[in-house]
């Protein structure tokens, strides 16, 4: 087993993986920018290390200033979390190459999943179902009106080097193909380096559903289960739940089955997610496969009981899979918030800023995987997640009702987040009953911004009322008539809401 393991990382994230070395017994090592030198992750690794300015360039994707921390500390492995360095075959290569174990995936793994043409070409070969359409880079608008023609209607064009929805165009008919496919390629240069399009059929109003593989290097690969990550904005997950409500034993050993295909076709090692688009009637088409660990792990663990960290690092150490298939046993449900430094009022814009105050959930069924503590200030220069709030049950709706016990308990202080939008979602009659597609969030904001705005009035009417009552409380006391008693129930929930506002205010 390694016996030092340096973590490549920021935020909650690196505070997971040195928590999990330090259960192995593995001595930790943190490397931290010039802002983060009083992050959490670097009070807690057992060492901790400078790596340059706040810029990522020079301190979080600096290949050989990591490399050179991890070679003089002795770390024999290194950990790269999600973002930063995590699916980049360089760094990997780089590792390899420093004689320094890599936790995660080898570099041809990695740079066959990179270039989606590339990975839908090798889908192919091994049999895999993926969205029908082209797996070569559209050399001219005639080729492409072929393409479209013959698939179909809307269609959806999409950088080969890209992810995560940028240079994509959703094209409905000829006319607007040129355009568009000129626009997605100068989009995909500009953003990638490289303006390779491909394009697939669309898939109108689909389910975003992934599915968690394991696989050592003795050729043993397992699925775990799969999680929901429909509810997105603008590509970034905000909440996300295992297993997912619309996925039955069957799809699951379906979906599960074809994961592994894609695995074993990838000759994939370690933790990998392979990510489906689902349709309306339930047809589901592998999309892309993220070879690293991922944000939304945690669902995964509460409904298997396995460690992901842990055996990541023991797969890396060489160990083999210490279970098969038919041992991984899926029980009850998990759910997923994703606490982001963020202004909802504002568009979601970044919040940065001093967290004053901190008061944290706990209690049955809930798991906080946080990177932030009181006093400390968030940075503008990273991804703003402070924390992830997972609330775990029997089934769905003990998990949902723990997390709406759960909300109310979290408070910050200093700077805005998003915490208001999940007990919104939660409460969300759609929501529920499972109803829930990548278009989810963006209608619930929509519906809600006018009704968000009359609640708004309705609460400024019923503070500025209480303010007022209270004024003529305190006059009439000192004018000694005794009435104060009445008031009280006379202001109802508005006397109520006050008083919270100012017990929040003492906290401050
Ligand atoms: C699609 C699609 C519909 N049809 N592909 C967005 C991010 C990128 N990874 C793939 N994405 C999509 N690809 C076809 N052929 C719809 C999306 C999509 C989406 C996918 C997953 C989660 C949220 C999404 C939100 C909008 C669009």
């Amino acid at each position: 087993m390694f016996k030092k393991i340096l973590v490549a990382n920021r935020g909650e994230i690196a505070v997971r993986v040195i928590r999990a070395c330090r259960e192995l017994g593995i001595l930790s090592v943190a490397v931290f920018s010039d802002v983060d030198r009083a992050a959490l992750h670097v009070l807690m690794a057992d060492e901790a290390h400078s790596i340059g300015s706040a810029v990522a360039t020079e301190s979080y994707l600096n290949i050989s200033k990591i490399l050179e921390v991890a070679k003089r500390c002795g770390a024999d492995a290194i950990h790269p979390g999600y973002g930063f360095l995590s699916e980049n075959a360089k760094f990997a290569q780089a590792c390899a190459g420093a004689r320094i174990k890599f936790i995660g995936p080898c570099a041809a793994s990695m740079e066959m999943m990179g270039s989606k043409t590339r990975a839908r070409q090798e889908m192919e070969k091994a049999g895999v179902p993926f969205v029908p359409g082209t797996s070569r880079a559209l050399e001219s608008v005639q080729q492409a009106k072929d393409a479209a023609a013959k698939i179909g209607y809307p269609v959806m064009l999409k950088a080969a080097a890209g992810g995560g929805g940028k240079g994509m165009r959703l094209v409905h008919n000829a006319q607007a193909l040129q355009p568009a496919l000129e626009a997605a390629q100068s989009e995909a240069q500009r953003a990638f380096g490289d303006g390779e399009v491909y394009l697939e059929k669309a898939i109108l109003n689909p389910r975003h559903i992934e599915m968690q593989v394991l696989a050592d290097e003795h050729g043993n690969t397992v699925y775990l289960g799969e999680r929901e990550c429909s509810i997105q904005r603008r590509h970034q997950k905000v909440l996300e739940e295992a297993p997912s409500p619309l996925v039955d034993a069957g799809m699951r050993r379906r979906m599960g089955e074809v994961a592994v295909r894609v695995a074993k076709a990838a000759n994939y090692c370690n933790a990998g997610t392979v990510e489906f688009l689902v349709d309306a009637e339930k047809n589901f088409y592998f999309l892309e496969m993220n070879t690293r660990l991922q944000v939304e792990h945690p669902v995964t663990e509460l409904i298997t009981g396995l460690d992901l960290v842990h055996l990541q690092i023991r797969i890396a150490a060489g160990e083999k899979l210490p279970f098969r298939q038919e041992d991984v046993v899926i029980r009850g449900h998990a759910i997923e918030c994703r606490i982001y430094a963020e202004d909802a009022d504002d568009n979601f814009f970044p919040s940065p800023g001093k967290i004053e105050t901190l008061l944290t959930p706990a209690g049955p069924g809930i798991r906080l995987d946080s990177g932030v503590y009181a006093g400390w200030t968030v940075p503008i220069d990273y991804d703003p997640l402070l924390a992830k709030l997972i609330g775990y049950g029997q089934d769905r709706q003990q998990a949902i009702a723990r997390l709406a016990r759960a909300l109310p308990e979290y408070f910050v202080a200093g700077i805005k987040t998003n915490l208001g939008l999940f007990r919104r979602i939660l409460a969300e009659n759609e929501f529920q009953s499972g109803k829930i597609d990548t278009g989810y969030l963006e209608r619930l904001l929509k519906v809600e911004i006018g009704a968000d705005a009359d609640k708004k009035r309705t609460a400024n009417i019923a503070a500025i009322a209480a303010a007022v009552f209270a004024v003529l409380e305190s006059t009439s006391k000192t004018a000694g008539n005794g009435t104060a008693s009445n008031q009280e129930g006379a202001t109802g929930p508005a006397t109520s809401s006050w008083k919270k506002a100012a017990r929040t205010e003492g906290l401050m």
